[in-house]
């Protein structure tokens, strides 16, 4: 499934099916060996060009002298006019504006012909794989301003966009050993204008226009690290809409559980009661009532699951990823990756959420209440909680940021161990640099205020019905009922659910 091709290029349009080379087709964006072998593509290139042609043919004759203009690929744009005549291009998408439709430009991950990433709409999601041991291309070997040495091969690729984007480009975490594949978003090729690179993934807000993301090999001394690479790339619209996100329920689920199951006590535990995964099961409840935070996290999600479900009747929310997904911490399962993993470049909830094609990265600046924060201490200790507010100086809440925020108000599982001493709750999370102001309630101070998202890690979740398939979730469905080793633990030293109002609590 993740072949890389043989690379030469080759000119596509008109002959073949849409560009590939002999055998290959054109799928979710990229030439691939059809399932099968190279069989497959000649019977399916044949049996297509034969009827379409023919039935053109037909049509035409019928209508004799007439003036009727051919649409040979029936995608509604008339031979003429169709800037991929053979391939159904009813969009006419043509992303570096040649006249050469995208459908059917010739593509070999070189400057001159990069892989064209589709952004059919304003939430899309690509995935590809291959291996920059295979790559044409070794043009570029630094990307200033950075200095790091990316002298070896890579593969370009080049998307446009048509709306104000959030745009992220991840390579699955880990890397095989030996490997180091690095992602880098340009805005042009010449001069080369870096936007953002990562060891695993870039994260940018885009407004409309064309770039170009490259898959470079990092060299280590004088070592090439090519290898392997699986890519998800995630494109959301800026605008953050109640309509698109999941936020509603999220805050419903908090009150929910504030009101049913809060304060029942902490500890290293996961989930404060048993709770139905729609009807593939329950998720089991592992010393309850008590509860630990990144299974707050998690407890408030598959309850805001089923709020959307008694609400809507639509089951999808159970239908995307399966039900161990929820109950184990293997690399493909979601709770692997809430359960913060550096491993596997998961954060916290906002990265999890965006790797299984579910959420989105967003700013902290941009959060709105329901979203999902993973924040970290300078004492060294994270905390897994969702965002209900913008708090100021004095603890006076808002929706939206402005100037004087001096933090958040969020809900999670902190505290101490009895009942009535910590469980599930609010708190007032202060960053570092604002002290210990008095709050309206227990705080939670010394946060670390940072717009990189390995040290505050921000993001919401989306409707069911905007999730996309990723590697992740792909995989997590296919791979849904065989054993995986686990790839997270819980840490309860670092996440040890102890803020400064519970310090008492828990000594
Ligand atoms: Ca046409
Ligand atoms: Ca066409
Ligand atoms: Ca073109
Ligand atoms: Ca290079």
């Amino acid at each position: 499934m993740w072949l890389a091709f043989a690379v030469g290029v080759f000119s596509g349009c008109g002959s073949g099916s849409v560009g590939c080379p002999d055998g290959e087709v054109f799928l979710d964006g990229s030439c691939r060996f059809p399932a099968g072998d190279g069989d497959d593509g000649g019977t399916d290139g044949g049996a297509d060009g034969g009827g379409d042609n023919g039935e053109d043919a037909a049509d035409g004759g019928d209508s004799g002298a007439d003036e009727v203009l051919l649409d040979r690929d029936g995608d509604g744009v008339e031979d003429a006019a169709d800037n991929c005549p053979d391939t159904p291009n009813p969009g006419q998408e043509d992303c570096d504006g040649d006249g050469v439709g995208d459908a059917c430009a010739a593509q070999d991950g070189t400057p001159e012909h990069p892989f064209l990433i589709p952004v059919p709409g304003e939430h899309a999601l690509f995935i590809d794989g291959r291996d920059t041991r295979e790559a044409p291309s070794d043009v570029f070997d630094a990307y200033p301003p950075n200095t790091l040495d990316e002298s070896g091969p890579e593969f370009v690729y080049r998307f446009c966009l048509s709306h104000p984007a959030r745009f992220a480009a991840d390579i699955v975490a880990p890397e095989p050993d030996g490997v180091d594949v690095d992602v880098h978003l340009l805005s042009s090729l010449d001069p080369i204008a870096l936007i953002d690179r990562g060891n695993y993934g870039v994260y940018a807000e885009l407004e409309p226009g064309s770039y170009f993301l490259v898959l470079d090999t990092y060299v280590s001394g004088d070592t090439p690290k090519p290898g392997p690479y699986r890519l998800n790339v995630t494109v959301r619209p800026r605008e953050i809409r109640d309509g698109e996100v999941f936020n509603s329920y999220v805050l419903r689920a908090v009150e929910y559980l504030d009101q049913n199951y809060g304060r029942l006590g902490y500890d290293s535990a996961v989930l404060t009661h048993d709770i139905a995964y729609g009807p593939f099961g329950v998720i089991e409840a592992t010393a309850p009532p008590r509860t630990m935070c990144v299974a707050a996290v998690m407890e408030v999600m598959l309850t805001a699951y089923q709020l959307y479900a008694d609400e809507t009747g639509d089951g999808l929310v159970w239908e995307f990823l399966p039900i161990r997904s929820y109950r184990s911490l293997g690399q493909n399962d979601l709770k692997a990756h809430i359960w913060v993993n550096p491993d596997l470049d998961a954060g916290g909830t906002a990265d999890a959420l965006r790797h299984f094609g579910m959420g989105m990265t967003v700013p902290f600046e941009q959060l709105v209440p329901g979203s999902f924060v993973n924040l970290n201490r300078t004492n060294g200790t994270g905390h897994a909680v969702v965002f209900l507010s913008f708090i100021d100086i004095q603890g006076n809440e808002s929706p939206v940021w402005h100037e004087n925020v001096v933090g958040f108000k969020y809900f999670s599982s902190q505290g101490g161990y009895d009942a009535g001493a910590g469980g599930l709750d609010y708190r007032y999370a202060v960053f570092d640099e604002f002290g210990t102001p008095t709050m309206p309630y227990k705080r939670d101070v010394g946060i670390i205020h940072s717009s990189d998202q390995r040290y505050l890690n921000t993001g919401v979740l989306y409707r069911p019905e905007l999730w996309l398939r990723s590697t992740y979730s792909t995989r997590a469905l296919l791979l849904a009922d065989t054993p995986q080793p686990d790839v997270s633990a819980f840490d309860p030293l670092r996440f040890d659910g102890v803020t400064v109002d519970d310090q008492a609590a828990r000594d």
